[in-house]
């Protein structure tokens, strides 16, 4: 790994933290109660800006602003074109501010200023422009039906989308949930994840000078169970979206029934297999899946987090997934070069180096890390485990941190068996040169997204969202426009009626 000493000295984020109120029906407002919260920087848990705290008050204000400019517009009342635009608008802006707004990114989340810059706002503006391509493409059908009889489908905006986001892509998240709302004609009341509320300040201040109306979006900083619960409980939200844990996916939906019935899609935890077949090579192998597991140091829902390795080349996988763990450079995530930074608060800091002493504890073998990295900051060393089995919570839970966990299997059958044997169905990743063996998985495995020798493949085009626990809906692609649209069937006699 990189120095540790290269950590005392905290390079200087070049942007300046200029948005910390709520935004609130086109302005920047304080929390009704006037508290604030402090959001801190990952490298060094010293404070980087005092945040307006919102609750239940600023969720109902967020959520009036938001009614209001569904039910009078102008939004949903706009031409199709003129939203189209707003985006393009957007997404423009959005560009022209990439490196400020990767910096903030950086310095909020932790995660490396070159995947920020070169990835992830490119990313968001991709997205922007995807669901701009699609506000004017959105129709119904004409319907064949028995008698003397037009009928059509008018595909309508759902109203008020509550939309609740994670701190591992701050901008990501937000493009996945605010793209298809607005582009299908929704207004949004969106709140961020308490511990990276100020990318999205940042843009939403941009679309309002692209020409996003006011009350259109509302983004709500603060909490989970207080605004965040207000927000799934109020009865003037029509539609619910979020991306977290699981545990709280099942308190979201909870919430949501217990209110107004709000439709709900959640993008919940993954444990990934990513299986690497006998027939791999295995150089090519061991960096796909050390990519597929260390991205974003390692917090993403959709982590490689179960490398299953074909027993004749498991000996040389290990060994080699060890020296490449080994090599990872891990630093501060605003110098050039570095493949890793911080993890995002003390709590996930903890959590990954609890499960760390878990998989210990539970007989697997260290093969390097295994510990923090450096004295300040939340640094985890890359970790390697190996020898590990199916029962033991590393190969059970979802770590979301820099921590790969190696297993060996004998036959195709077997690893299908396992790797279906999850509460989760997130992804999976599959590395062979045989055609029919990915054929074979690509159908027995029962996850959202099946990547074949590729990883973490995120077009706007290609539909993300899990089987079983990891989740109810899909975003991205055209599937995701389904989530904010109500069909309305509308039937017309052909002739008047005699009567
Ligand atoms: O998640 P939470 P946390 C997983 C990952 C991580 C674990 C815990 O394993 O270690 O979850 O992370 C809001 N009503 N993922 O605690 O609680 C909260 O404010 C309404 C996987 O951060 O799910 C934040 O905005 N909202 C994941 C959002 O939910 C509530 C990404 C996520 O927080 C709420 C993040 C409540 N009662 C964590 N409680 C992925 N799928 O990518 C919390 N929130």
């Amino acid at each position: 790994f990189s120095t540790a000493a290269s950590l005392e000295v905290p390079i200087k984020p070049p942007v300046k933290v200029e948005y910390t109120q709520l935004f609130i029906n086109g302005q920047f407002v304080d929390a009704a109660s006037g508290k604030t919260f402090q959001t801190l920087d990952p490298r060094t848990a010293e404070v980087i800006a005092h945040v307006a705290e919102g609750d239940a008050e600023d969720i109902n204000r967020a959520v009036a602003a938001a009614r209001k400019a569904f039910d009078e517009g102008p939004w949903p009342k706009l031409t199709a074109y003129e939203r189209q635009r707003i985006l393009l608008r957007f997404a423009d802006l959005v560009e022209e501010h990439n490196d400020e707004i990767a910096a903030l990114e950086t310095w909020d989340n932790g995660k490396p200023y070159e995947q920020a810059a070169k990835i992830e706002v490119p990313m968001f503006v991709r997205l922007m422009r995807y669901y701009a391509g699609w506000a004017d493409k959105i129709h119904g059908m004409t319907v064949p039906a028995d008698g003397p009889y037009h009928v059509q489908t008018l595909h309508e905006p759902i109203g008020v989308a509550g939309q609740i986001i994670p701190w591992n892509f701050p901008l990501l998240m937000y493009a996945w949930k605010v793209g298809p709302a607005l582009a299908c004609g929704n207004t949004v009341v969106l709140k961020t994840a308490e511990q990276t509320p100020l990318s999205a300040l940042y843009v939403t201040k941009l679309f309002h000078e692209a020409g996003l109306p006011s009350g259109v979006l509302n983004i709500v900083s603060g909490f989970g169970p207080t605004a965040g619960a207000a927000l799934c409980s109020h009865m003037d939200v029509d539609k619910l979206a979020f991306t977290g844990s699981t545990e709280t996916g099942k308190i979201i939906l909870e919430l949501a029934a217990r209110s107004n019935l709000k439709p709900v899609t959640l993008e919940l935890g993954g444990k990934s297999p990513f299986i690497v077949c006998e027939d791999a090579d295995v150089d090519n192998a061991v960096e796909l899946a050390h990519f597929a597991l260390f991205f974003n140091q390692g917090q993403c829902c959709c982590a490689g987090s179960r490398t299953y390795v074909h027993e004749r080349v498991y000996d040389e996988f290990v060994e080699k997934a060890k020296a490449r763990a080994l090599k990872r450079s891990v630093g501060d995530p605003f110098r050039q070069g570095m493949e890793q930074g911080p993890q995002v608060d003390s709590e996930q800091f903890e959590k990954v180096l609890r499960y760390i002493r878990s998989g210990v504890d539970s007989g697997a073998t260290l093969e390097t890390g295994g510990d923090r990295f450096g004295e300040k900051g939340y640094y985890i060393k890359p970790t390697v485990f190996s020898n590990v089995q199916d029962d033991m919570l590393i190969a059970k839970d979802e770590i979301f941190g820099p921590v790969q966990s190696i297993l060996q299997y004998k036959d195709l059958d077997e690893v299908i068996r396992r790797a279906n044997n999850s509460r989760y169905g997130l992804a999976a990743g599959v590395f062979t040169q045989s055609l029919e063996t990915a054929n074979t998985l690509m159908r027995a495995l029962r996850v959202g997204t099946v990547w074949i020798n590729c990883f973490d493949t995120f077009d706007a085009a290609i539909p993300f969202g899990g089987y079983k626990m990891s989740g109810i809906g899909r975003e991205k692609g055209e599937y995701s426009l389904k989530n904010y649209l109500q069909v309305k069937a509308v039937v017309t006699p052909l002739k008047n009626p005699a009567w």
